[in-house]
């Protein structure tokens, strides 16, 4: 069999320096290998050859569910929507599948847990997709003592699957480090990284016990904000801080804004509310007035800028999100809001039960 990087997955080569999977040839020997790229990606920060393509992780998601017995799906608690594409969602419903709500550890410290587990499990059902869930943290370890105990009960090949960046690979890195099944006989680790489309192949780890995990490339998602930027400005976006909210209190002709990136403009409001704004990443929604619109739009220092937006009107009920895929979202309290919603052409959104805060469950 061809061997691969262990990192990212790709068929180790020695001929192309610029392409995936790239070993000189005086290093290859029978040992594990990483590639360059990995290499470059864990030691320096640095992809220089970049994402995974859509058609290529979808080719590759696709033979390993051949192969699977069973799938994990991860989704990324702070992008859910954006984690459930009807494509993806379609390929693995037919499979055991477990769903792991990672990246527990940036929702706000007194965030109950189990609360948060019947949320998704709520959302997911209201997709039409019954799954188990399990909210988990790969960066603190939450919730993987239940993801073990499943594993183990699934006793075969176990797929782990989701979009670009949600966590996938640390997941498989945690999971190997806790000794699942024995633990593996090797030493290197799937390659974790900021920049979204990593893991270019699937891979897998056979564990002392004789069955095996294998990572896949993550799906490549349409309308996530994140995904239309460089690399760098994308790296801005991505959820890695705990979920920070403001809470505004917005009238007719006031606006929430992201310099460059999104406008959220009041037209009505059906009584006294105010309005949240919720960011994982390195950047965070402001009041202005309508007024200024253009101006928080058009005039930015950020690197990137948008050349074509798209606008829409929704209407915001109380104690529901509207999540903007890739970036964040605003939840309304107390009162209706009509928006005019204002973001780059192409970027998603998804209304929902609030996930923060105190909610009503059917
Ligand atoms: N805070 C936090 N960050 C996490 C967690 N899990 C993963 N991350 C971060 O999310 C980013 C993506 O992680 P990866 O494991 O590379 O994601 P992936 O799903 O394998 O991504 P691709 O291979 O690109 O599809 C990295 O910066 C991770 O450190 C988590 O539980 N909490
Ligand atoms: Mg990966
Ligand atoms: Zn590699
Ligand atoms: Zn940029």
């Amino acid at each position: 069999m061809q061997k691969q990087c262990k990192g990212c997955g790709a068929a180790i080569q020695s001929s192309r320096p610029d392409d995936y999977g790239y070993v000189p040839e005086h290093l290859l020997g029978d040992e594990e290998v990483i590639c360059q790229r990995c290499f470059r990606i864990s030691h320096y920060g640095l992809d220089e050859i970049g994402p995974v393509l859509a058609q290529d992780s979808i080719k590759a998601i696709r033979a390993g569910l051949d192969w699977a017995d069973g799938v994990l799906l991860v989704v990324d608690l702070i992008d859910f929507e954006a984690g459930l594409p009807q494509e993806l969602i379609g390929l693995i419903r037919e499979k055991p599948c477990l769903v792991a709500a990672n990246k527990a550890d940036l929702l706000p410290k007194q965030t109950p847990l189990p609360e948060v587990r019947r949320w998704v499990k709520e959302r997911l059902d209201h997709m039409g997709f019954r799954a188990e869930v399990i909210v988990v943290s790969a960066a603190a370890g939450e919730g993987f003592p239940q993801l073990a105990d499943w594993i183990q009960d699934l006793k075969g090949n176990l797929l782990i699957a989701g979009v670009t960046n949600v966590g996938k690979s640390r997941v498989i890195a945690r999971l190997l480090q806790m000794r699942l099944g024995g633990g593996y006989r090797g030493s290197q680790k799937p390659t974790v990284s900021p920049y979204p489309g990593t893991t270019v192949e699937c891979s897998s780890w056979e564990l002392i016990t004789g069955f095996r995990l294998a990572d896949s490339p993550g799906y490549v998602p349409q309308g996530r904000l994140s995904d239309l930027l460089c690399p760098e400005c994308a790296r801005e976006l991505i959820p890695d801080h705990r979920l920070s909210s403001s809470l505004y209190p917005i009238e007719k002709g006031h606006v929430l804004h992201i310099p460059g990136l999104a406008g959220i403009e009041c037209v009505q409001v059906h009584g006294e509310g105010v309005l949240m704004g919720f960011s994982g990443s390195g950047v965070g929604w402001r009041k202005s007035s309508a007024k200024h619109l253009d101006k928080w739009l058009w005039e930015h220092e950020r690197h990137c800028s948008v050349d074509s937006w798209e606008h829409k009107s929704i209407t915001l009920q109380p104690n529901t999100d509207l999540m903007i895929h890739g970036l964040g979202w605003v939840s309304a309290r107390k009162t209706t809001y009509d928006l005019r919603i204002h973001l780059p052409a192409g970027v998603r959104i998804s209304l929902r039960p609030n996930l923060i805060g105190p909610k009503k469950f059917r």
